[in-house]
């Protein structure tokens, strides 16, 4: 780290604390600040402020006034010289900071005056943001909550991330197909700060040369290779209504200063000159649209090389300013590995402490493991990282004989325990032997690691029974624990649901329900209030009015506000089974179809709303968004269908317009195949909004169940335990599809929705080829299930109270209380209070 640290002598400080930097407090300030923005910063005046020079005004503003108090905590914190957290995640899905910043400030109300006065609107000033899309879904959805709830609550912590230059591909919708746009965000960023004088060199490839010290110990030298330098950009996280304002480090790549060939240069040679240079940049270009899929790419463990290289060194910096001794290092620093993208932290610290700090191995390795953590968020195997053995021999050499050596000691406790097992040795060794030979990183990090987590009871359940049994017969099932999901209230109330957040503070007392969720208990004692479920029903209108509106404007399809609008938006996955939904919505065409005028008149209006981005390179996901919008088009136009349905697929789902999507919903689709969902964290958004879900026992929808009341949830479909069997007799037994799905199949299949062959895999995948995730299980018990959901939405009065009874029951899932569980029962933090 080329950091310059020079610090004013005592005489001199008075004047800077004379001078210190407050920030603007009320509207005349605000304004002020804007207008000295717009007319400094962005050398503009009040004859050419548009929207965006607004946005970007406002933004600095706030900026500066985070800025101020960040520099306050970071002081505090090395002050206090306590235990911190770093969260190392290779996703951080952001979204839109200026809303949140002045949320969290509590100036939003001082801002929109002041935009008012300046003649701007303030909803058009935050629309103008472009998100921060680090992220591909529910990971790095949950790290950006995570962060949010570790500045509200005090906790002295820092995200590691990968400042990309290319988030989330946009998605667009061209003639029903999904095609990928790039994302450029970073045009202008008013969030990040660029430290170009924190910049650590990392190295890739080279050899291993083996020395003997003077005490006859062997020592490792890692030489020659390639070096690229990491540049940190700095992000301010600030906590609601607290001063504790956290950094979010995200690191750049570029060049090192050496491989920029000036010989090249000289001769004229100016494209290959700069090669190097783009080459270097490239480790940090992009992020990698896989969700719950591993691809195994060389540029993605350099990435992940990159990261966790750059934030360890400036982890152990940090440290070492304490001059405190090594064995105290997990006193002072805890790790959270996010999946295992991070795992390569657990060798690099364990190469630092032995062949750079010198200790012996036995005691560094003990650190490294108090200092880990590591939450696993998947069983899907097709999404557990393993990387060939040869390409880390080339990329990462010394790394690769640390991984030899930890899984050596590793392995010859195990055969301590289990002597003459070689099944058990085969089955938790970190190298597969396989053809490649493979690193298993989830292995690695467990073995790493002093806590292992899942985020949901029955996915914590399944990681210890299946995936990890053999650990837990090893290490015992302590070293296992649960932390289910959650999700910040501030974002996913109080941003995206003002008027809902307003009312429910209204009854609860104030908004201390947005720092203890479970304050939102207190709303069953208004539910038999007419006033209070007349409003409550009028925000829920307004809030579909608004979505309305825009898929009229984006569209051009009118749909009824007061139809039902069924929603499920999230990423597409066959998992996730948006093939059942669209299977369902066929089959709601075909029985409306099927009725006499006089029937229809009957029937409820509904909505289906999809949305929801495919990972480039997966075809059949592909294919699902295709069918859903060539249903659309056929459905939405049909003169005997009218609005009694619609289906709507919404053109590139993210942060932001899901905080428009969720407010809107009646009923939303958790309908993942039992057992593959780890958690899922919009069930809880769309529940915290008053919208219903339709689920299966899958994830967190169990434990949302447990909380708000099987009365208040639609549940269906096969349970986890009986999932293996149902496969198992797909594959070996006679597997036979009921005839109302067949009919669906056979409508598809006659062309209705396009060519007859477009989707002839997508059937087969269900009639043919085994159906792994048990649609044909699932079918008939999800269509009684929506039939349920008819009758009940009727009862709107009955609706209304079972969605602000379990509105009133969803205080267990904040991110506040994750973070309080894995402070107490993993990281061993405390909060630092502010005075
Ligand atoms: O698929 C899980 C999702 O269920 C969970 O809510 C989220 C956060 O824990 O993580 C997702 N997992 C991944 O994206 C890949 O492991």
């Amino acid at each position: 780290v080329k950091s310059v640290e020079a610090s004013i002598p005592e005489p001199q400080r008075e004047a800077w604390k004379k001078h210190q930097v407050e920030g603007f407090t009320d509207k005349d300030g605000f304004e002020k600040e804007v207008v000295r923005h717009v007319e400094t910063t962005l050398a503009r005046s009040l004859f050419n402020c548009d929207e965006g020079a607004a946005y970007s005004a406002t933004s600095l503003a706030f900026r500066d006034r985070l800025i101020t108090e960040w520099n306050r905590t970071q002081q505090r914190q090395t002050t206090a010289d306590t235990k911190r957290v770093y969260y190392l995640s290779l996703e951080f899905l952001m979204g839109r900071a200026l809303d949140n910043a002045m949320l969290n400030v509590g100036l939003k109300d001082v801002a929109r005056g002041g935009i008012d006065d300046l003649g701007f609107r303030i909803e058009d000033i935050i629309e103008q943001e472009h998100d921060a899309a680090l992220g591909n879904g529910g990971l790095g959805r949950l790290a950006a909550c995570f962060l949010d709830s570790l500045a509200s609550l005090n906790y002295p912590a820092w995200g590691y991330g990968l400042r990309y230059r290319y988030g989330i591909f946009k998605q667009e919708i061209i003639n029903g197909y999904q095609v990928e746009v790039p994302d450029y965000w970073l045009d202008f960023n008013p969030w990040e700060f660029p430290r170009h004088d924190v910049t650590v060199d990392i190295q890739f490839y080279g050899n291993v040369r083996k020395s003997q010290d003077e005490n006859g110990k062997t020592v490792a030298h890692w030489e020659g290779g390639e070096i690229v330098t990491a540049v940190a950009y700095d992000m301010p996280i600030p906590g609601y209504a607290t001063p504790s304002t956290n950094n979010l480090r995200l690191w750049s790549s570029k060049a090192s200063s050496g491989e920029f060939d000036f010989q090249k240069f000289n001769n004229g040679d100016y494209e290959s000159s700069v090669a190097d240079q783009q080459r270097a940049e490239t480790i940090s270009a992009v992020l990698y649209p896989n969700d719950n899929l591993d691809r195994g790419k060389e540029l993605r463990l350099k990435q992940q090389y990159f990261w966790v290289a750059a934030s360890l060194y400036d982890i152990v910096r940090r440290f070492k300013k304490s001059k405190r001794a090594w064995r105290e290092f997990p006193d002072q620093v805890a790790i959270q590995l996010n999946d295992t993208h991070p795992t390569l932290a657990v060798v690099e610290l364990q190469r630092i402490l032995v062949d750079i700090e010198g200790l012996e191995w036995d005691e560094a390795w003990n650190i490294v493991t108090s200092t880990f953590g590591y939450t696993n968020h998947t069983v899907l195997p097709e999404a557990l990282e393993k990387w060939p053995v040869g390409l880390m021999q080339h990329l990462l050499p010394r790394h690769l004989q640390i991984i030899y050596d930890i899984n050596l000691f590793f392995l010859q406790t195990v055969e301590k325990k289990f002597p003459n097992d070689r099944e058990m040795l085969t089955s938790v060794s970190i190298i597969e032997e396989s053809q490649p030979k493979m690193v298993r990183m989830a292995y690695l990090a467990i073995v790493g690691s002093h806590k292992v987590n899942g985020v949901a009871e029955l996915h914590s359940d399944l990681i210890q029974t299946t995936i990890f049994k053999d650990f837990v017969k090893i290490f015992g099932a302590d070293k296992f624990t649960n932390v289910t999901n959650g999700i910040t209230p501030r974002r996913w109330l109080h941003q995206a649901n003002p008027r809902l957040s307003e009312l429910i503070a209204s009854k609860t007392g104030g908004h201390e329900f947005l720092k203890d969720l479970t304050q939102l208990n207190k709303l069953e004692l208004s539910i038999d209030d007419d006033a209070f479920r007349k409003e409550w029903a009028e925000i829920k209108y307004a809030n579909k009015v608004r979505l309305t509106k825009y898929i009229k404007k984006t569209l051009d399809v009118t749909v009824n506000p007061a139809a039902l609008f069924d929603v499920q938006v999230k990423r597409i996955h066959e998992y996730k089974r948006q093939q059942l939904n669209i299977f369902g919505v066929i089959h709601r065409y075909l029985a409306l179809k099927a009725m006499s005028p006089e029937e229809r008149k009957k029937q409820l209006p509904r909505v289906s709303i999809f949305g929801g981005k495919a990972a480039p390179g997966y075809w059949m996901a592909k294919q699902i968004i295709h069918l859903i919008n060539n249903v659309g088009a056929v459905v939405n136009k049909d003169p005997d269908i009218g609005d009694l349905l619609k289906v709507i697929y919404l053109e590139d789902y993210n942060v932001s317009k899901a905080e428009m999507i969720v407010p809107a919903s009646d009923l939303s689709e958790h309908i993942s195949t039992a057992g593959t969902e780890a958690s899922g964290t919009s069930n809880m958004k769309f529940v915290l909004n008053g919208g219903l879900i339709i689920g299966t026992c899958d994830g967190a929808n169990i434990e949302i169940t447990r909380e708000i009341g099987q009365e208040n949830i639609f549940l269906f479909g096969t349970l986890s335990e009986d999932v293996e069997d149902l496969r198992h007799a797909h594959t070996y037994g006679s597997h036979t599809v009921d005839s109302d799905l067949n009919k669906v199949f056979d409508t598809i299949q006659s062309g209705t929705f396009g060519e007859p062959n477009d989707f002839g895999a997508m059937v087969a995948a269900v009639r043919d080829h085994g159906d792994f995730y048990l649609v044909s299980d699932d079918f008939q018990s999800y269509i009684d299930t929506q039939k349920m959901v008819d009758t009940e939405y009727r009862n709107q009065d009955e609706w209304v109270r079972k969605c602000i009874r379990s509105v009133a029951r969803m205080g267990f899932f904040s991110s506040d209380r994750c973070i309080n569980e894995y402070a107490e029962g993993i990281w061993n933090v405390e909060p630092l209070v502010v005075k």
